[in-house]
């Protein structure tokens, strides 16, 4: 009942740089954060969703959805990670610098523009599949942080996202060059745990686990034979989660854990 109540955009709007707010861009960033907060906190709900890829603590459900003649299943992920925060997850999923070092869909990822610290606009295009064309996509990506609603205790970690939503830019109209544009949006969202264990002297890495889920919603934008693309996701998902996610403990294990 408390989650229902809380005002998700006060929160966001609490946590944001001014240059982000005053963009014109804030009260469809505020919205789409804030529905995507909601949605990836909400359980998986009856029924529904169906599991298709389950691999020690990373489980990853999907509904089978399809618009205009085109899968744009929904996917939903939880994972649990050891030894990094939600912050720190959020941070390497953020910032352009890394994106080359995880992302295995890249072709090339250009920065638009930064509006500000915590809001950057991207062009990528991703690697083509055979036999549908390549795509590439235009989003604005958003990172915030929120109390967690589970431990209200003042010094209790926040709750990290980085959610990235497509976004029309006069400057590289859709299906203007030869890739098609794909509509997304996308949420990355880590709650950091700390072991009761730890009260008291000084946090280790070992004290801590990031719970993790990570929500997409991919439009292909036009004609992909469905059972490519399913099987390409299957394959894509959880090959992104684990290798990023390893990805973050690697660049994280000797620096100063930041909550
Ligand atoms: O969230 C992720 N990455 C973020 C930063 O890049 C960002 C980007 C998301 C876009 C993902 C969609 C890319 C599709 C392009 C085709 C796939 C290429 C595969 C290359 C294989 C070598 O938010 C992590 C993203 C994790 C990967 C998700 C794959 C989802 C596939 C959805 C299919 C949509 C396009 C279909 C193309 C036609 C296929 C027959």
């Amino acid at each position: 009942a408390q989650t229902t109540q809380t005002n998700w955009g006060e929160l966001i709007r609490a946590a944001a740089t001014n240059a982000s707010l005053k963009h014109t861009y804030w009260p469809e960033i505020e919205r789409v954060v804030a529905e995507q907060i909601r949605s990836a906190r909400m359980g998986l709900g009856k029924g529904a969703w169906q599991l298709f890829v389950e691999d020690g603590e990373m489980k990853m459900y999907r509904r089978e959805v399809e618009e205009d003649g085109l899968v744009v299943d929904p996917l939903k992920a939880t994972h649990q990670v050891k030894g990094i925060t939600g912050r720190e997850l959020c941070h390497y999923f953020f910032y352009p610098e890394y994106r080359y070092d995880w992302e295995g869909t890249l072709e090339t990822m250009n920065v638009v523009d930064k509006i500000a610290e915590d809001t950057i606009v991207f062009h990528q295009i991703h690697k083509r599949i055979w036999p549908a064309a390549q795509r590439d996509a235009t989003f604005w990506s958003h990172l915030t942080h929120v109390p967690d609603e589970d431990n209200k205790s003042e010094d209790s970690p926040h709750i990290w996202a980085t959610v990235n939503s497509s976004v029309e830019l006069p400057s590289h109209p859709p299906n203007g060059g030869k890739q098609v544009r794909i509509y997304l949006t996308i949420i990355l969202m880590g709650q950091t745990i700390i072991s009761p264990a730890a009260k008291g002297r000084e946090l280790k890495r070992d004290d801590i686990t990031c719970k993790i889920t990570y929500c997409a919603v991919v439009n292909p934008g036009g004609w992909a034979p469905s059972s490519v693309l399913r099987a390409v996701y299957k394959r894509e998902y959880p090959k992104f989660l684990k290798r990023f996610t390893a990805y973050v403990i690697e660049k994280t294990k000797n620096l100063p854990i930041k909550l």
